[in-house]
């Protein structure tokens, strides 16, 4: 495609296209009933999994695609484009909770918990906020204390993606006590399974946008886990979530990328059929210059996500380009979708055309997995980690 700067190779092209095909038949009939009703598909894990697109960058001993960074960057953009609920299933899944388990966890834990989330068997969530604590994340207060061969959980999680459906949930809680706080240093990652006594499903949001991915509490109340189910050391849960959201970053960036590259190509083709003042509205001036200005948002947010991916892919350290592609992405998102809907005028303003649920949908890409302030802090805290404080 004449909008994609990036050469990708044959395969990339072949798994861009079934993402394409899976979109165009198995979620766009659905996407705006499901929007509407704030329904979420279960069905739908089930068929991602049957593509392997719950196991992308799993390697295949673990049952994975063993696919790289971009390759999956590549397909998650074509499901954002028709639907950006399913995309934040698949991204939260496929970058958060997998990674960690493939990165630190041990051989018992991958066989059994990472492999049957690459399988799509059991579907994968990340619980690090709180009611009290988002972009300080390092706040947490969910408490968790060591009894015999258990922790027992205590506390609430916020916002959890896919929270209802969760097979295994990367939860970040307090290992250090309350006489000897260690801050970001005293902060486990455990895998909690929703089978636990204790764990409890608490108030699903009503979000303006994502309506088909439901997002809910967790409450956990005595909640005891096996010792076997910390992850990697009990102090480095933090270190092991930012380290993983810096990779996780770059799914919501590919997302932010499909919601503005669909607003774009609904704008367009809108431009082209409308008709004002004996015309049809592209060959105004005012139209042309919208639509380039937004077709070059959305090629540099691109080109800069693809970038990032493949610097990952190459085993570069990438905290701050994957800030940058997000910011750079998700702002996008939220601009190229406000200027689709003035081109569609009215009819962007009502639901007869999708455009006004993209305009939804992207404003999350904006907050989630760190807001776009929080992508500054941490781009302007690596200038100068690179540059060597104030030269
Ligand atoms: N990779 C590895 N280590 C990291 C890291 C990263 N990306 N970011 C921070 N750390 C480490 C730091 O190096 C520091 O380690 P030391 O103990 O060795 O000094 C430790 O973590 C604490 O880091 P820092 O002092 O920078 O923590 P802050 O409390 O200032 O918070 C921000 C840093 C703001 C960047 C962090 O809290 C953040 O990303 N907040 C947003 C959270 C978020 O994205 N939530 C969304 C959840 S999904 S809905």
């Amino acid at each position: 495609m004449a909008w994609a700067l990036t050469p990708l190779t044959e395969e990339q092209r072949a798994i861009q296209s079934t993402a394409r095909e899976f979109a165009k038949r198995e979620l766009a009939p659905f996407a705006d009933e499901w929007d509407e009703n704030a329904h979420f598909e279960p069905a739908i894990i089930t068929k991602l999994a049957e593509l392997g697109f719950l196991g992308m960058m799993v390697p295949e001993q673990y049952d994975g695609l063993g696919l790289d960074t971009l390759t999956y960057l590549v397909a998650l953009e074509e499901i954002a484009a028709v639907d950006a609920s399913t995309a934040v299933l698949m991204s939260v899944h496929n970058s958060l909770p997998t990674q960690m388990l493939l990165r630190w966890g041990t051989e018992e834990q991958k066989s059994r918990f990472l492999k049957p989330m690459a399988r799509g068997e059991l579907l994968g969530a990340f619980a690090l906020s709180e009611p009290d604590s988002g972009s300080d994340a390092a706040s947490l207060r969910m408490q968790a204390t060591r009894d015999g061969d258990c922790w027992v959980l205590n506390g609430t999680k916020a916002w959890v993606s896919s929270g209802t459906h969760a097979g295994v949930v990367m939860t970040m809680a307090r290992t250090d006590t309350p006489e000897d706080r260690k801050g970001a240093r005293g902060i486990g990652a455990f895998i909690i399974t929703p089978d636990l006594p204790g764990y409890i499903v608490g108030k699903k949001e009503d979000k303006m946008g994502l309506r088909a991915s439901p997002t809910v509490q967790l409450h956990f109340e005595n909640l005891r886990v096996p010792k076997q189910n910390l992850l990697g050391e009990p102090g480095l849960g933090f270190i092991y979530a930012m380290q993983s959201l810096d990779a996780g970053r770059l799914g919501i960036a590919a997302q932010a990328v499909g919601i503005a590259q669909a607003a774009l190509s609904h704008a367009s083709k809108y431009a082209a059929e409308r008709r004002q003042f004996g015309k049809p509205i592209k060959e105004f001036q005012a139209i042309q210059f919208r639509l380039a200005d937004m077709a070059m948002k959305v090629a540099a947010s691109r080109a800069l996500l693809r970038a990032a991916a493949t610097a990952r892919d190459r085993g570069q350290q990438i905290r701050q380009f994957s800030a940058m592609a997000k910011l750079m992405a998700s702002e996008t998102a939220m601009w190229v979708t406000t200027q689709a809907i003035q081109i569609f005028g009215g009819y962007g303003y009502v639901k007869e055309y999708p455009v006004e649920r993209f305009f939804r949908d992207a404003k999350v890409t904006e907050i989630y997995e760190g807001t776009s302030e929080i992508q500054r802090i941490v781009i302007a805290r690596e200038l100068y980690s690179h540059l060597g404080g104030d030269r």
